[in-house]
């Protein structure tokens, strides 16, 4: 139980930043959020607003629909990586391509939580899981997905920032960024999307506190932070 309460760790850092932005702008009763299946599956029980849940991977579907019916609505996703770069991968590349008014918040933890810590496209190289035992290699399994670089180069996206919750700094910035994603929504100006760089620390068998050394040590270097594209 503690180990689940610790994996979830990074997500209550998000939901309440998620939370505090949608406070501070005043849009908690016209926002809706849409979380599919992995660890952000119990996130309708934190967030008080309207919530859905998705089947695995089809959270950008649900959403575009939302927000074409409700145009003034705030719409957002919450989508693992398992979820978002696998079988989610032709929703979110499509979703972004048509420039669909949405925020997606990308929780990236490298690896298939929920499941018990299968190999996910953003497993790093080298990176042991249950399904790649002697560490992920360019030959067998090819490299890890950069999703917020592949979705920055798509003319329907406005907005596409990878942040990370390692350390209080970067907490503040990913406020900064999903704050200034849910206002480019807000002004209409194309798709949007924060990754954030998580932990699973029951899956990498690591303690949480090795767990952020390793965000900054190994996932830091393979996906540098920042914003990628802004609108002009
Ligand atoms: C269609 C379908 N395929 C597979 C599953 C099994 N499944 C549930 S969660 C999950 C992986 C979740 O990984 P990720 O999106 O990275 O989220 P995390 O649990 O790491 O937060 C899978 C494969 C499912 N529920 N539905």
């Amino acid at each position: 139980m503690l180990n689940i309460i610790i994996a979830r760790a990074v997500h209550t850092i998000v939901h309440r930043l998620i939370a505090e932005c949608m406070d501070e702008m005043q849009i908690r009763e016209k926002t809706i959020g849409i979380c599919p299946v992995g660890c952000s599956v119990l996130a309708y029980d934190y967030f008080n607003c309207d919530m859905l849940e998705a089947a695995h991977g089809r959270a950008p579907a649900i959403g575009t629909a939302i927000k074409r019916l409700l145009p003034d609505r705030m719409v957002f996703t919450y989508q693992g990586d398992g979820d978002l770069a696998s079988i989610g991968m032709g929703e979110i590349v499509h979703a972004s391509l048509r420039g669909e008014k949405i925020t997606t918040i990308f929780i990236n933890n490298a690896i298939y939580g929920m499941t018990g810590g299968q190999m996910a496209p953003t497993t790093l190289l080298g990176q042991v899981t249950t399904t790649s035992p002697y560490g992920r290699s360019i030959e067998v399994e090819g490299y890890p997905a950069r999703m917020a670089e592949l979705l920055s180069v798509n003319y329907g996206s406005a907005y596409i920032c990878r942040t990370a919750v390692n350390n209080p700094a970067n907490v503040t910035k990913t406020k900064k960024a999903i704050k200034k994603a849910f206002e480019i929504q807000q002004k209409g100006l194309g798709f949007t999307m924060v990754e954030v760089l998580s932990t699973c620390p029951t899956n990498w068998g690591l303690s949480p506190v090795e767990a952020m050394k390793w965000v900054e040590e190994k996932m830091i270097p393979y996906y540098p932070l920042g914003e990628f594209k802004v609108p002009e």
